[in-house]
């Protein structure tokens, strides 16, 4: 933090705030409606987000950290290196630090961030087209090209309440409440400054230079670009007069003054303090400090909320201490999923946080699964439909685990509790988990979650047997446990996208499956009663086959037929086959028929019912097994 490079002089001689920005900018891409962004795979070293404007002359903070990534090679990743250095920088300036969280993969590139925008792939999957910069959800930016709050303000123009709205929303897609939110933005701008020396910019970014981004234009001779000459954001100045310390200042400094706004050395409208408050005559104007405040600092003071915290951690340095080192925790840990997920021991490793919703321990001995497959086959028998509704339950279950954050999943089965029980998908589900709860009385140690996937997993395996075209062996893992209650599920509703078809492959991608086994899993049994609760006139399933046997007929049925949009009494969309009143579709359904990267493997699977179950087969016990960071 204090060794000074020639190659990038630090501020102050701390690269601390350079350490933190670079951080919370890898960090803060998180976005809670589909789990992705965040510093996991540390996707900020490549493009799209290496040349996001946000992220002007973080290459530079990068290559300071080179020689330890070089000392410690594969052992140590660019994404924990990255967090390490943040959590360290505040550390060594004196701040309160929870802990750090060890165990980030490094992604390969930066495609998985490609969705995160602005990009075409964005565009395709949540498109903003507002153009008044307010984008809705997921997207975690209101104004194109800056991945959290416009600082000089609501598309640049300098007033602070406009901004109100934009922060509370960039940071609750982060996951943050209002309390958080002030901790971090006035504890983050506790240290460093901005960079903005001339009007004349950092000049061309890694698309247009990528040998050399962000040269800087400001000064000549050789700091030209540097040290005092540095253009980063175009603001000049620090929040307060001891960056390279912790402190309340923020706080303070925002309550404690009267500001003004005008156009600062790098040609943008950024705020310093015109008057001391409270105080009068020529107190009022003297020494005033040379500090200055972004137009999204001053919005803290134009909403109740926000003023609250403010006053609260302008007052309570001991209550500032607490919220910005759990809140800094929870920025850096938020993607990393499961705290089982987490590398690393005590003191440095911090116990398991809320928002990490530990399940309790499995129980020491689980029970033998053999007489309790045993039980459920009976309970099949007694209903032609129960096979499907098993496999749906624990479909539902199990289909909310996002590879992107590695949140939702089976585990828990949080899917007996609102709000996950209430979603209009998971309507009947609380049916079939009476029809189980005489096996789950039979079984002291017997988990839900357990029997909930094994329940799923005895179904499809026995309607296949029934089919008698062939059969599939799947395996079970157990090992799961109960949550007290549904928390965390929220976030994990299904999303709703521009189409049909961008929703197939997304929630593919989401759930970190390929396009061949998203299109198998559609091929899973399903009745016509089931079909029929959740609104829709019917299923493709006229017959036994599809409604209690697993076989390949789904996809025979889907490109067999012509399907014409319609909708259902209940007012759903959905799709009749063309001279066969009886056969229904869901648009997820023909959107397989219409992508042709999915439409190849429902062709396959048509012609080769082998082949297809032992896709279903693999795709899932994947999904099935998706959430578990349990094991030994
Ligand atoms: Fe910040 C810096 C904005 C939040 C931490 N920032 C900064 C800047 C700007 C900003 C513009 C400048 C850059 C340059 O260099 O030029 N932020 C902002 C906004 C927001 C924020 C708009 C929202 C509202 N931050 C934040 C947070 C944090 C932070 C949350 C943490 C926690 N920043 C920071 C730091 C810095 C900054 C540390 C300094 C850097 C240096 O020093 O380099």
């Amino acid at each position: 933090m204090v060794t000074e490079q020639a190659s990038w002089p630090a501020d102050l001689g701390h690269y601390g705030g350079l350490m933190i920005r670079l951080a919370w900018h890898c960090a803060g891409s998180y976005r809670s409606w589909d789990g992705r962004g965040g510093c996991d795979g540390a996707r900020q070293r490549f493009l799209p987000e290496m040349a996001w404007d946000d992220n002007t002359n973080l290459d530079k903070a990068r290559e300071l950290l080179v020689p330890i990534k070089e000392k410690y090679g594969d052992a140590l990743t660019w994404g924990d290196l990255i967090v390490l250095a943040g959590t360290t920088a505040i550390e060594s300036m004196g701040a309160p630090v929870l802990g750090f969280c060890a165990g980030r993969i490094d992604d390969v590139d930066g495609t998985a961030s490609l969705e995160l925008g602005p990009t075409p792939e964005q565009q395709a999957v949540a498109p903003c087209t507002r153009g008044d910069g307010m984008c809705e959800q997921p997207l975690g930016q209101t104004t194109m090209g800056l991945i959290y709050v416009n600082p000089e303000g609501l598309m640049g123009n300098p007033v602070p309440k406009n901004s109100v709205a934009g922060i509370r929303s960039s940071f609750g897609r982060m996951g943050m409440n209002d309390s958080e939110t002030v901790a971090l933005i006035g504890g983050g701008h506790a240290f460093g400054k901005t960079h903005g020396a001339c009007p004349t910019g950092a000049g061309p970014g890694p698309l247009k230079s990528p040998s050399n981004p962000w040269p800087g234009t400001c000064g000549s001779g050789p700091m030209k670009g540097r040290g005092p000459n540095t253009f980063t954001s175009g603001f000049e100045g620090s929040w307060t007069t001891r960056p390279t310390e912790w402190t309340n200042q923020y706080f303070r400094n925002l309550l404690g003054f009267d500001w003004v706004k005008h156009k600062g050395p790098g040609g943008h409208w950024q705020w310093k303090p015109t008057s001391r408050k409270g105080a009068t005559g020529a107190a009022a104007t003297a020494d005033l400090p040379n500090i200055m405040m972004l137009t999204a600092d001053m919005a803290l003071l134009e909403d109740p909320e926000y003023l609250k915290y403010t006053k609260i951690f302008s007052q309570d340095l001991e209550a500032l201490n607490t919220a910005f080192s759990h809140a800094w925790y929870k920025l850096m840990t938020r993607d990393m999923g499961p705290y089982s997920r987490c590398l690393g021991k005590a003191p440095m490793l911090p116990p398991p946080q809320p928002f990490q919703l530990q399940l309790p321990a499995p129980p020491a001995k689980l029970p033998d699964f053999a007489p309790i497959r045993a039980d459920i086959v009976n309970v099949l028998k007694a209903d032609t439909e129960n096979a499907a509704k098993f496999t749906r339950l624990a479909w539902q279950c199990a289909n909310t685990f996002r590879a992107t954050d590695y949140a939702g999943g089976c585990n828990g089965a949080r899917i007996r509790f609102s709000p996950q029980k209430d979603w209009p998908s998971n309507k009947g589900l609380d049916q079939v988990l009476k029809l189980l709860d005489p096996v789950k009385k039979k079984y002291p140690s017997l988990s839900w979650a357990d029997l909930i996937v094994l329940a799923g997993t005895t179904a499809l395996q026995q309607a296949a047997a029934d089919a008698g075209s062939g059969s599939v062996d799947l395996k079970f893992c157990g090992g799961r446990t109960d949550a007290a209650d549904g928390q965390g599920t929220d976030v994990l509703e299904p999303r709703s996208y521009v189409n049909a078809s961008v929703a197939l492959a997304d929630n593919a991608k989401v759930m970190g499956l390929t396009p061949r086994e998203a299109v198998a899993l559609a091929g899973m049994l399903r009745s016509t009663a089931q079909q029929q609760g959740l609104g829709y006139s019917g299923s493709w399933a006229s017959s036994a086959a599809g409604q209690s046997r697993q076989d390949n007929s789904y996809f025979k049925v889907l490109l067999n037929n012509i399907w014409e949009p319609s909708k259902s009494a209940a007012g759903k969309e959905e799709f009749k086959a063309k001279g066969n009143p009886k056969l229904f579709m869901m648009p997820s359904d023909v959107a397989i028929k219409r992508s042709p990267a999915f439409a190849a493997h429902a062709g396959e699977y048509a012609k080769d019912n082998a082949k297809f179950l032992q896709a279903l087969a693999g795709a899932w016990t994947k999904v099935m097994n998706a959430d578990r960071f349990d094991g030994p």
